[in-house]
């Protein structure tokens, strides 16, 4: 049997040694006597030879003395246990020839035929999963092994996801079709991706508000619009009225964290506990007004009238708005553009530095890259797309449309992407759950 330790960071008290002194190291006897260790490139092997010492033995400097069972031990363990090892590091080997990709989306974000389509053409048989939060993403390509080809993170996060080595990087001579993108959203990646070696844009939104206007109108009775949409959630005066009609919260703690801490005057990016016990003691006194927290089913509540104003995506408020007035229903949702504090959403494809098909993982990028793809995805989901060559095939509606592609003075003022960090994300997670559990 042996002891396996993976790992870059190779120390002495990473080994489960009881350490007496610098000289008498206690080898427990129920462990294995062989250990071998990855520190950076380099592969060292542990010989424990008695209870009270070891020696080292690297694979470049083999220790003589070791017997002839040992030494075929080591062999073994270099030739068949090391590619093992250091699979941590680097990408496993490409099984594309399966015909498979594993896609991991957001929901409603897709078109209509995009995945049928790529099938058709390819032969490669698509798995489709969706998710509804970068942090529950994040968890997934943290734990690792998840067999996602294709992932979907926001700008923001996918920045602590490439400095935590999560993605791998893009051969970009398989994508010929970047040339179809716009330069304008290459500067947006860049901010959180420089050399946009991780990063194939997918599409970009706003999180703000919407409302369905005469519902709304009807709760807050003879008081007027608040001349800023934010008030409507975060001023108890206006949300108290509007309980009544239902009040959905965006269920995504960057989002909402970036959103509450501009409305009361701090950076978006903050990381002081004062700023957060502000944002605390306001979302406190809002809490009993909200009706629901959601990622995905506020657009459908939007449309049927389930609630009357939620804080979400730009695209989804314009599917809701399309569904509604497709039902005929009589709902009018109306998206508001505050003149701060909505979030510059930008969403990217993105390959698992363990992903198996890596290869097929490449022909979905070029494929979503070209022109009349891109435009399908927006004409059926709302969202802007970053595709320079699909303007002529997106919806006249669409573009014409000013709460999906912002005006320069609106795009200005939502906040920008920035790189995030793993300790704005605790801090981010930590208030929004302390929102959500009214504790
Ligand atoms: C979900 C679309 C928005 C995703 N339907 C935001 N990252």
């Amino acid at each position: 049997m042996m002891f396996i330790i993976y790992g870059t960071r190779v120390s002495r008290h990473n080994l489960p040694l009881e350490r007496k002194s610098s000289a008498d190291l206690i080898w427990p006897s129920t462990l294995p006597k062989v250990l071998l260790l990855q520190a950076g490139n380099k592969l060292i092997c542990y010989f424990i030879a008695n209870n009270s010492s070891r020696k080292r033995v690297n694979t470049v400097n083999r220790n003589r003395k070791m017997t002839d069972s040992l030494r075929m031990a080591l062999v073994l363990l270099l030739t068949v246990l090391y590619p093992a090892i250091s699979s941590a590091a680097t990408p496993p080997p490409d099984r594309s020839d399966e015909k498979i990709l594993n896609v991991y989306n957001w929901s409603d974000y897709i078109g209509e035929d995009t995945v049928k389509n790529f099938e058709k053409e390819t032969g490669i048989k698509v798995n489709y999963d969706i998710f509804d939060s970068n942090e529950i993403l994040m968890a997934k390509l943290k734990a690792g092994k998840s067999g996602y080809d294709i992932v979907m993170p926001s700008a923001t996060y996918a920045a602590i996801e490439i400095n935590a080595k999560l993605l791998r990087k893009i051969d970009k001579s398989k994508l010929p079709n970047r040339v179809n993108l716009d330069p304008k959203v290459g500067v947006q990646i860049q901010k959180v991706d420089p050399g946009e070696d991780y990063l194939v844009p997918w599409s970009y939104s706003f999180t703000t508000v919407a409302i369905n206007a005469a519902k709304v109108r009807k709760a807050l009775g003879p008081m007027p619009m608040p001349a800023n949409p934010w008030d409507l959630v975060f001023d108890q005066k206006y949300i108290s009225k509007l309980a009544s009609c239902g009040v959905s919260i965006l269920d995504s703690p960057g989002d909402m964290l970036m959103i509450e801490l501009a409305y009361v005057g701090k950076d978006p990016y903050s990381t002081r506990p004062a700023d957060y016990e502000l944002v605390d003691s306001m979302t406190r006194k809002i809490r009993p007004y909200v009706t629901l927290f959601s990622a995905d089913s506020y657009l459908n509540e939007l449309a049927n009238g389930g609630v009357c104003l939620a804080v979400g995506w730009s695209g989804d408020f314009s599917i809701a708005r399309r569904r509604a007035r497709a039902a005929k229903n009589g709902n009018d949702i109306v998206t508001l553009i505050p003149r701060k504090g909505m979030v510059f959403v930008f969403d990217a494809m993105a390959i698992p530095v363990d992903a198996p098909h890596y290869q097929n993982a490449l022909l979905w990028m070029n494929y979503i890259l070209r022109p009349e793809v891109a435009a399908g995805i927006s004409n059926k989901v709302s969202t802007a797309s970053p595709n320079l060559a699909s303007r002529p095939f997106i919806l006249k509606e669409l573009l014409d449309d000013r709460t999906l592609f912002l005006s320069e003075e609106d795009m200005n003022s939502a906040t920008p992407i920035q790189p995030g960090t793993m300790e704005l994300m605790r801090l981010h997670s930590r208030a929004f759950t302390k929102f959500k559990s009214g504790l």
